[in-house]
C-alpha cells in the first residue's frame, strides 16, 4: 500500500505516474518535525537501509550522510555525500519495514546513522514536497509498488548489451577505424564505439567537425556495415558564437536560462562561454530535443548526455569577482591563513553553489530560481531527447543514457555512473550501486569499465571486465591523458577475448532478465539479504549479488586476490569459466566456501532449481543465435526467455 502525504505546494516534477489520494494517518514509526521539513525514525540494531541509487559506500546506506544534489564530482571517494544523481527512494528493513520516496527537486539530506547509528533523519530543504510511504509484506513487494508508482523503466536496444569501446580523445575517423580494427584483428567482439566531445566543431552541440569527419553519414553507414554503432556525446551547454544556429535560435526564442536581470545567463564549460538551455520550459525542451535529428538523420542511433548536473566551470559574474579578489592577494605576504583563503578563491570556482542560485527557469511563465529545481536539470535534458526521438524516429529504439539523473528520468533513459577511477575500490563500488540503482528504476546502467580517471593496469581491467560482463551497459571508457586501455593494448588478449566471448554467450540470459526487471518491476541485481530473507547468514553480505533469477555472482575486487570466500545460502552449481567453452562444473554445498579464482577465471553460481542457458559465442549482437543453448544447472520447469521487449521462448532444462 502506498500512502501519500503532501506538504506545502510541491513543484510538479513528474517523477511519479500515479495520482493518489491523500492519506490520513501518518505512520507511527516516522516523526515529522513541526515545520514539516524533517522526518526521523529509529533504526533497530539490525535494520538495513537500502536505496538512494547512485551513491558512495555500501548497499546498506547506514553509517553515512548523503545529499541529493546532482554534482559533477570526478572523485568518487567515500568521503563524498553527492554524486551525479538524485535518487530519493529508500527502504528500511528492520522490525518494521517500509519504503519511502521524497518527491522534491532540490536538496534532501539523509543522515542515516551518521550522527547517531540508531537514527535516521531526513531533511528536505523546503516544506514543499510529496512524501510517499510504501508498506508491504516483503521487500520485493515494496520495490514493486514503488516502481509502479514511478512508471516503467526505459528499455535499451539489444545491441546496447554488446561490448562498447569509448575514450575521451578519439579525435577523428582514422582513430575510430583503428579502434574497430584493433578489436576485429584480435577477434574481440564489439558493438559500438563512442564519440566524445572531440567530434564536434569547437565543442558545439549538433555539429560534426568536417575536417575530422569529411563524410560523416558515409562513415556512420560504413561502420554500420561492420555492425558498429557510433554513439556521440551531447553536452548541456550551448556555445555562444555568432552564426551558430543553435545558439541564435535559443537566444531569439528565449530558450536559455536567464540571470536576475533577464539576460541569458553565461557560464563557462568546454566550449568556453555557453548558455544553458531551459529544459524546464516545455517549448525549449521540445526545441532542443528536435536538434538530435541532425545526427539521427546521419544514421546515428545512440547518444549519451553529459555535463547535465549542470556542470559549471565558472559563471562569468563570479569569475569577475574572483579576478577582483585575487588582486587583494597580489604582492601580499601570504601566511598560512591568507594562503588558504587565496587558494579557496581559486579552487572554489567550478560548480560553486552561489552560481546555482543565480540563474532562472521559465516554467509556464513563472520565474523559478535554479537551485529550487536543480536535480531536475539532467532529467529534463534527457527527457527532451527521448520525447523528440518519438517524434523524429518513432519506429527506432534509440540508445540514450545520461550522467545526471533524478527518479522520473528512468522512464526515458539509462545512466552511466560517471567519472570513476582505475581503483580497485571502484570495482567494489559499482557492485554496490547496481541493486540500489535498480530499486530506483535505473536498470540500463554500468560503470566505466577499467576506470575513467587515473592509470589502469591489466589485472584491474581483467577484474573490472569480470563484473561489467554482467551489467547491461558494458563500456570501456577512459579520460584524456590516461593510459590507453582498449583490451588489445594488454598482453593477455586471449583472456580478454575469452571474457568478452562469455559476455556475448550470456547476453540472451542477461537481456531477458533485464526485460523481466523492467516489465515486472523487479531487481536485475538483488542483494543477498533480499534474495534470501529467511537466511540470517545472507543478510549482510554485500559482495555477492543475485543476477536475474538463475545466478549468483561473487566478483573478485581486491588487488592480488586469487580466490575469495563465498557464502552459499543453498546448494548451487559452481561454473568456473575460463571462457564460454572452457568451464569446470562443480556442485557446491550450502555454507561458507573458499573458492580459487585465477585472474583469467570468472565464477558463476547457478542457484538451486534454476538453469542458466548460454548461447553460442558471437562477434556482435547482430549474430546472436537463439536456436541452441548450453544449459547449466537443473530445474523441473523451463526457463522463460525474452528474446525482445515482448516475445518469449521457453528453454527446457537439459
Ligand atoms: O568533465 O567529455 O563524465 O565521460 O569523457 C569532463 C569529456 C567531461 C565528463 C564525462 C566523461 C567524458 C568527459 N566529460
Amino acid at each position: 500500500m502506498i500512502k501519500k502525504f503532501t506538504f506545502g505546494t510541491p513543484f510538479p516534477t513528474e517523477s511519479v505516474v500515479m495520482q493518489l489520494p491523500e492519506a490520513s494517518a501518518f505512520p507511527e514509526y516516522l516523526t515529522l518535525s513541526k515545520d514539516q521539513t524533517t522526518l526521523s525514525a529509529a533504526l533497530d540494531s539490525d535494520a538495513i537501509v537500502y536505496g538512494l541509487g547512485e551513491n558512495v559506500r555500501g548497499i546498506n546506506k547506514r553509517g553515512w550522510k548523503y545529499i541529493s544534489n546532482c554534482s559533477d564530482d570526478p572523485s568518487h571517494s567515500e568521503n563524498k555525500n553527492s554524486l551525479y544523481g538524485a535518487h530519493n527512494f529508500l527502504m528500511v528493513d528492520g522490525d518494521i519495514s517500509y519504503g519511502l520516496f521524497i518527491d522534491f527537486p532540490a536538496k534532501v539530506t539523509y543522515d542515516i546513522g551518521f550522527t547517531d547509528l540508531d537514527k535516521m533523519t531526513i531533511s528536505v530543504e523546503e516544506a514543499n514536497y510529496a512524501l510517499y510511504i510504501i508498506e508491504a509484506d516483503t521487500l520485493p513487494s515494496i520495490i514493486r509498488e514503488f516502481r509502479s508508482l514511478i512508471g516503467q523503466s526505459y528499455i535499451a536496444p539489444k545491441w546496447a548489451f554488446g561490448y562498447q569501446q569509448s575514450r575521451w580523445g578519439y579525435n577523428c575517423e582514422e582513430d575510430i577505424r583503428k579502434v574497430v580494427k584493433g578489436h576485429r584483428d584480435n577477434r574481440l567482439p564489439l558493438d559500438a564505439v563512442y564519440l566524445d566531445i572531440d567530434y564536434m566543431e569547437r565543442f558545439k552541440d549538433f555539429t560534426v567537425d568536417e575536417e575530422k569527419f569529411p563524410d560523416f553519414p558515409d562513415f556512420v553507414s560504413d561502420m554500420k556495415k561492420e555492425n558498429i554503432h557510433l554513439v556521440p556525446i551531447i553536452d548541456a551547454g550551448v556555445k555562444i558564437e555568432d552564426g551558430y544556429d543553435v545558439y541564435e535560435e535559443g537566444r531569439d526564442h528565449d530558450y536559455f536560462c536567464k540571470d536576475e536581470n533577464d539576460e541569458d545567463f553565461v557560464v563557462g564549460v568546454w566550449p568556453g562561454r555557453v548558455h544553458l538551455p531551459d529544459f524546464l520550459n516545455d517549448e525549449a525542451r521540445q526545441w532542443f530535443g528536435d536538434k538530435y535529428k541532425f545526427l539521427i538523420d546521419q544514421g546515428i542511433d545512440g547518444f549519451w548526455n553529459d555535463m547535465n548536473e549542470p556542470a559549471l566551470f565558472y559563471s562569468e559574474k563570479h569569475l569577475q569577482e574572483v579576478f577582483d579578489k585575487l588582486k587583494e592577494f597580489q604582492d601580499v605576504n601570504l601566511d598560512l591563513y591568507q594562503f588558504f583563503a587565496f587558494k579557496d578563491v581559486v579552487t572554489g570556482i567550478d560548480n560553486n553553489p552561489v552560481d546555482y542560485e543565480s540563474f532562472y527557469h521559465n516554467v509556464n511563465g513563472k520565474k523559478i530560481r535554479h537551485d529550487k529545481v536543480h536535480n531536475l536539470y539532467g532529467y529534463y535534458m534527457t527527457r527532451s531527447a527521448a520525447e523528440a526521438f518519438k517524434r523524429i524516429a518513432p519506429d527506432k529504439n534509440i540508445l540514450m543514457f545520461s550522467r545526471s539523473s533524478c527518479i522520473g528520468m528512468h522512464r526515458y533513459s539509462g545512466i552511466w555512473t560517471g567519472d570513476n577511477s582505475s581503483w580497485w575500490s571502484h570495482i567494489e563500488l559499482i557492485m554496490k550501486m547496481l541493486p540500489s540503482l535498480n530499486m530506483c528504476g535505473f536498470i540500463y546502467t554500468g560503470a566505466d569499465t577499467g576506470g575513467f580517471g587515473d592509470q589502469t593496469t591489466e589485472d584491474l581491467m581483467m577484474r573490472f571486465i569480470q563484473i561489467s560482463m554482467f551489467t547491461p551497459l558494458m563500456r570501456n571508457h577512459s579520460a584524456l591523458g590516461t593510459r590507453e586501455q582498449e583490451l588489445y593494448q594488454f598482453k593477455d588478449i586471449d583472456s580478454f577475448r575469452n571474457m568478452l566471448g562469455l559476455r556475448y554467450a550470456l547476453i540472451p540470459y542477461l537481456y531477458s532478465e533485464y526485460i523481466k526487471a523492467v516489465r515486472e518491476n523487479t531487481l536485475m541485481f538483488t542483494p543477498m539479504g533480499i534474495a534470501y530473507p529467511e537466511d540470517p547468514a545472507a543478510r549482510h553480505i554485500e559482495d555477492q549479488l543475485v543476477v536475474g533469477e538463475s545466478i549468483m555472482i561473487a566478483p573478485v575486487y581486491k588487488q592480488n586476490a586469487v580466490g575469495r570466500y563465498v557464502y552459499l545460502p543453498e546448494d548451487m552449481t559452481l561454473l568456473r569459466f575460463r571462457s564460454a567453452d572452457d568451464v569446470d562444473v562443480i556442485p557446491v554445498e550450502q555454507g561458507h566456501q573458499y573458492v580459487n579464482v585465477a585472474l583469467n577465471e570468472v565464477l558463476v553460481f547457478v542457484r538451486k532449481d534454476h538453469i542458466l542457458p548460454l548461447g553460442p559465442v558471437v562477434q556482435s549482437t547482430a549474430d546472436l543465435d537463439y536456436s541452441h543453448f548450453t544449459i547449466y544447472g537443473q530445474s523441473t520447469s523451463p526457463y522463460t526467455m525474452y528474446t525482445n521487449e515482448t516475445n518469449t521462448i521457453s528453454v527446457t532444462p537439459a
